[in-house]
């Protein structure tokens, strides 16, 4: 069988999140690292004509997305669907919005980082909207966090804490936030922090190949 290949990134929290899934599971990937972010052909992101990263590959099939690649990759593990507690199987109206808080958090991190520290731009309106929006999602996720925590079959691989470590971690790597009024997350972070699929997939940026050209 071909080989499994994440394409994306080591900076990302979202490729990070789909590597975290394939170690717990013990499913043998490569990683194709995606240099030109910027870019605005497809092909750069695997076909995804939505241009992010990251995909999932295996021979011709791709899926694009993190949750996807996170589904498809859990059918490559014995009992891989299983063994995961998936977004949509959040059953009550708080585990429901603990994930919807999270998927706005980690969306609204990127946008954060791409306005203010890739771009470089000033605030405006909608940039200090996404960043109070951001902060406040961590801030609810901590005030409820033993409701969730009670939500979530200990032992399952839950997306919610991947997504959730994957973000904590991402933001000292870019987006540096004081967290300190935030105790249970950041114990979160600490804890998930000793497990070996987050030590396998430290935050770092791929260099880019001595060819690729240099945007301004
Ligand atoms: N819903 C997508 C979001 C992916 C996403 O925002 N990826 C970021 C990198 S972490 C990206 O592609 N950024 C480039 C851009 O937005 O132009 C997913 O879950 O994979």
């Amino acid at each position: 069988m071909s080989q499994l290949e994440i394409i994306g990134h080591r900076s990302s929290h979202y490729t990070r999140q789909v590597r975290l899934l394939a170690h717990e599971l013990g499913v043998e990937y490569a990683l194709r690292p995606i240099h030109d972010l910027m870019s605005e052909d497809p092909a750069v992101f695997a076909g995804n004509p939505a241009l992010k990263l990251p995909a999932l590959r295996r021979g011709d099939t791709v899926v694009w997305g993190s949750l996807n690649a996170c589904r498809w990759l859990a059918r490559q593990a014995d009992d891989g669907v299983a063994r995961v507690f998936w977004p949509e199987q959040a059953g009550t109206a708080l585990a429901m919005n603990a994930h919807e808080v999270l998927a706005h958090a980690m969306a609204a991190q990127v946008e954060v980082v791409f306005h203010e520290i890739v771009s470089q731009r000033p605030p405006d309106p909608a940039s200090r909207k996404r960043r109070t929006s951001l902060v406040q999602c961590l801030a609810w996720l901590d005030r409820h966090w033993d409701d969730i925590r009670a939500e979530l079959p200990p032992a399952r691989i839950a997306i919610f804490d991947l997504g959730l470590f994957c973000l904590l971690e991402h933001l000292p790597f870019r987006n540096p936030i004081d967290l300190s009024s935030m105790p249970r997350l950041t114990a979160f972070a600490g804890g998930f922090a000793t497990r070996p699929s987050a030590q396998a997939t430290p935050y770092r940026f791929d260099a880019p190949p001595p060819d690729l050209p240099t945007r301004a």
